[in-house]
């Protein structure tokens, strides 16, 4: 069993005063801090949207931030601009110890496609790469932490499960959006992926 640290969109923006703040988001940062010098792979993850992403209410005529639409792909949340390419909000939490990173992935990139996980686009279909990381690295165990429990770590997590990873999520270094039932829905969808959830 060789086992990694996935640490889950611990930035700026989802932290209080940024611009999808999760409450209390940054109060995982020193728990996080401590995980990853207990860990010998460390990968994070960032999201990374170009200016003007289909995932933001901004960019479409009418559409408030919280509201949902329709994508291609399916039905789509859209979020109050965020997690800009290059942007201060961005940028991963002054305190987190990022030194220890093998792999920093990026996701959300394609302008017209979210990406919740770290493994697949929205689409569900469109790879990151990760697991390809994984495996050719002989890694078959991952821990996941970071931001947020209901969107991100849970679209990670389900995706990780079914690809046959064992996948544990630590709740105490996990902060929730939590709107409309999203936190109830996705432990209960973990639970059924056999995530194992502590
Ligand atoms: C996230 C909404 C939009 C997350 C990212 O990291 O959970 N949520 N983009
Ligand atoms: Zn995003």
């Amino acid at each position: 069993m060789t086992k990694a640290l996935l640490v889950i969109d611990v930035q700026n923006d989802f932290c209080p005063l940024g611009a999808l703040a999760v409450s209390d988001g940054d109060a995982i940062v020193p728990l996080i801090n401590d995980m990853i010098q207990d860990h010998a792979i460390v990968i994070l993850t960032q999201d990374w949207h170009p200016k003007g992403h289909s995932s933001f209410a901004s960019s479409h005529a009418g559409k408030a931030p919280f509201e949902m639409t329709k994508m291609p792909y399916g039905d789509q949340v859209l979020w109050p601009d965020h997690c800009i390419q290059g942007s201060q909000g961005a940028a991963f939490h002054r305190d987190l110890d990022t030194s220890r990173a093998d792999l920093i992935i990026r996701k959300g990139y394609t302008p017209s496609i979210d990406s919740y996980s770290a493994f697949f686009e929205n689409d569900r279909r469109t790879p990151t790469g990760l697991e390809g990381y994984l495996r050719t690295r002989g890694i078959t165990e991952l821990e996941l932490v970071g931001l947020a429990t209901d969107y991100c770590v849970c679209y990670s997590a389900l995706d990780a499960a079914n690809l046959g990873f064992k996948t544990r999520v630590h709740l105490a270094a996990c902060r929730a959006i939590d709107m409309d039932g999203s936190l109830d829905k996705a432990l209960h969808d973990m639970r059924n992926a056999k995530v194992d959830i502590i």
